[in-house]
């Protein structure tokens, strides 16, 4: 398999830790997203999004982090990132997606650079705007860790959600946000940075991070 990623891609990541926790090679592609690259015609011709992270999977390709979180672990079900219970599964889909859906899309690049380019919004405001809908989202995934408190958002054991939740706690303190109102997701993420899936794929250790 082939990964099409980008170190500071909180995206990319979530994909880096599911491939991890599950122990499967693939070869690193990085895309440089601060040059644009994700917008280069040989990238856009196999990306409809143009966006990372991409999976290339034989001669198959899959995108969002989310669908290809699950194409893993429907193609290698070993270990699971899902509950086996119908209701535990909704769960964790649920605190990825107040995650993926809730949080991230508001602050992608993409956004970001909208705001400051377009709507001639600086780089105070921009800061403002990232910080809010951090903070007030991740109020939405402690809620639910609070009233079901297990090691990880799953339960015992890590999962689809954790590997949500871990890069969007790198991207909040890369922008200084607060965290002192989240104890749960920050005992969730201490826990899941204790284990070398999540150590070994953060972004200062890949390979295009110098
Ligand atoms: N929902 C998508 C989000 C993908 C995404 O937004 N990726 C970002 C990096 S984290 C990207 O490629 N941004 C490039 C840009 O905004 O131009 C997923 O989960 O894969």
């Amino acid at each position: 398999m082939e990964l099409f990623n980008y170190f500071r891609s909180s995206a990319s990541y979530r994909v880096r830790i599911a491939l991890a926790l599950k122990g499967l090679p693939y070869d690193y592609r990085p895309v440089h997203l601060a040059r644009n690259e994700q917008m280069a015609e040989s990238y856009a011709a196999v990306s409809a999004a143009r966006l990372v992270p991409l999976l290339k999977d034989g001669d198959h390709y899959v995108h969002q982090s989310l669908a290809i979180i699950e194409y893993l672990d429907e193609t290698h079900p070993e270990p699971p990132l899902l509950p086996a219970d119908p209701l535990g599964r909704a769960r964790v889909r649920a605190l990825a997606l107040d995650i993926a859906c809730e949080i991230h899309p508001l602050n992608n690049l993409r956004v970001l650079r909208y705001l400051v380019h377009d709507l001639g919004v600086d780089e105070e405001n921009k800061n403002r705007w990232y910080r809010h809908w951090v903070e007030t989202g991740l109020e939405t995934v402690e809620r639910q860790l609070a009233a079901a408190p297990g090691r990880y958002c799953g339960g015992d054991r890590p999962g689809l959600a954790d590997c949500v939740l871990v890069p969007q706690i790198f991207n909040a303190r890369r922008f200084d946000c607060r965290l002192d109102h989240v104890p749960n997701v920050m005992r969730v993420f201490d826990a899941c940075m204790a284990l070398d899936a999540f150590e070994a794929t953060r972004p200062e250790n890949c390979p295009d991070a110098a």
